[in-house]
């Protein structure tokens, strides 16, 4: 392999949602994808990379991947960060694959090789109401799946984030236009509801599905708790983001209140996030997301201490970060012996044209392939023809007008 990064580009494309990928050449031509996406907050990475992190690898060797993931973390003088962490996740992704395709091996065996023989995954299933969202999770079951994130409306709301407002499982998109949709949050409409939706939810599908549910960020440490009481019965694969987590701390209390496993993490950056969650066990899954937590080597050091503590790995995984990042969730998944479960919303067949890969699911489980590196591809013709377009997630607002966390 040359030992020099001859040019590196950064490609924005939106085939439905926008994807930033930063492509990296070496002087022998070998080529090395990551995913930079931030979603709402594309073109803010995009920037970093083109303006201050391109110049820089230009003439570097592409072998030299934790050395160069030191050089961009430590030198910055201004550390973590979403923004600063992708970008530097995309340009771990993108070192990880060239080595991977110099090597002629697929990651995962870079990483130590498979511990597991396929990654178990989880989907989604959303509906407007309870009747929906049973037929939603039923045809869930029906495409093999054994473990899936129920999401449902909530009574006196028109619309609740994570909810397709036709019914079908489609993903809670981030709607195109200059500004963000605005919601109506209610916590105790929402707190009195969802134990009753998980009950039907289980008793319809009996006790082997895996089911799990997110909360994004909407609750108090004292709700947090009563509300993971309450699903005890329901005996829930994970419970979801039930705080800002911001402060760590503060998931002592819903702790010492119940048993209920809890996740929490797809908005870190970096292992000081999640470093009391972890070494204090206030949580059961750590959800750092490969490109938002600095790519391959950094996320491998947050699941490492995790594993110290049993706390498992459940990458975030959602639609709104490309298959670059599924890719690399996987090869790690398939290498890390405290990894859980994948994520998986699967893409518009769009998407997977733009992005084709080696990554394939079956019967409830992913496998990312066996191509040299990531196994991912861009088809930039096919990307150019979808220009950014910038689109944004709902923001919520309380009966009272005042806006309610993420
Ligand atoms: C999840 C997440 C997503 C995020 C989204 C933000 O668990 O999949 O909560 O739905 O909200 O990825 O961009
Ligand atoms: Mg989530």
């Amino acid at each position: 392999m040359s030992l020099t990064i001859r040019e590196a580009e950064v490609i924005v494309t939106s085939p439905g949602r926008n994807f930033v990928t930063l492509k990296i050449v070496t002087e022998d031509g070998q080529v090395g994808l990551g995913d930079a996406t931030l979603n709402g907050r594309e073109l803010a990475v995009a920037s970093y990379l083109r303006d201050h992190l391109v110049p820089l690898l230009i003439g570097r060797d592409p072998q030299r991947i934790e050395d160069t993931w030191q050089y961009l973390y430590r030198g910055a003088y201004w550390r973590r960060g979403p923004v600063t962490m992708a970008a530097i996740g995309a340009v771990d992704m993108a070192l990880w694959d060239i080595k991977g395709k110099a090597a002629n091996m697929p990651v995962y065996q870079l990483l130590g090789g498979a511990v597991r023989d396929r990654v178990l995954a989880y989907t989604h299933a959303t509906g407007p109401d309870t009747p929906a969202l049973l037929d939603a999770v039923e045809r869930r079951v029906q495409q093999g799946y054994k473990a899936v994130r129920v999401q449902t409306g909530v009574p006196t709301l028109d619309t609740v984030y994570g909810v397709s407002k036709n019914g079908t499982a489609g993903y809670e998109p981030a709607e195109r236009g200059a500004r963000p949709a605005e919601e109506l949050w209610d916590t105790g409409q929402y707190m009195r509801h969802i134990p009753g939706v998980l009950a039907a939810v289980r008793e319809r599908f009996g006790a082997d599905l895996h089911l799990l549910h997110d909360v994004h960020h909407r609750l108090t440490p004292t709700q947090a708790a009563r509300l993971g009481r309450s699903l005890e019965p329901f005996d829930l694969f994970w419970l979801e983001d039930v705080t800002p987590a911001e402060n760590q701390a503060l998931l002592r209390q819903v702790r010492e209140h119940t048993t209920v496993p809890l996740a929490i993490g797809e908005v870190f950056n970096s292992v000081w996030d999640c470093q009391q969650l972890i070494t204090e066990r206030l949580i059961d899954y750590i959800r750092a997301c490969v490109v938002h937590a600095g790519g391959i080597s950094h996320v491998r050091r947050i699941f490492a201490l995790a594993d110290l503590y049993q706390v498992a790995a459940a990458p975030h995984g959602p639609s709104d970060v490309s298959p670059v990042n599924l890719a690399a969730s996987l090869h790690v998944g398939l290498a890390t012996h405290n990894f859980a479960i994948q994520e998986f919303m699967g893409y518009e067949p769009l998407v997977d044209e733009v992005f084709p890969h080696a990554y394939r699911y079956a019967d409830g489980h992913l496998h990312p392939g066996d191509a040299p590196g990531l196994g991912v591809q861009i088809d930039e013709a096919l990307a150019a023809k979808y220009p950014y377009a910038p689109a944004y997630l709902p923001v919520a607002r309380l009966r009272d007008g005042s806006m309610k966390d993420w």
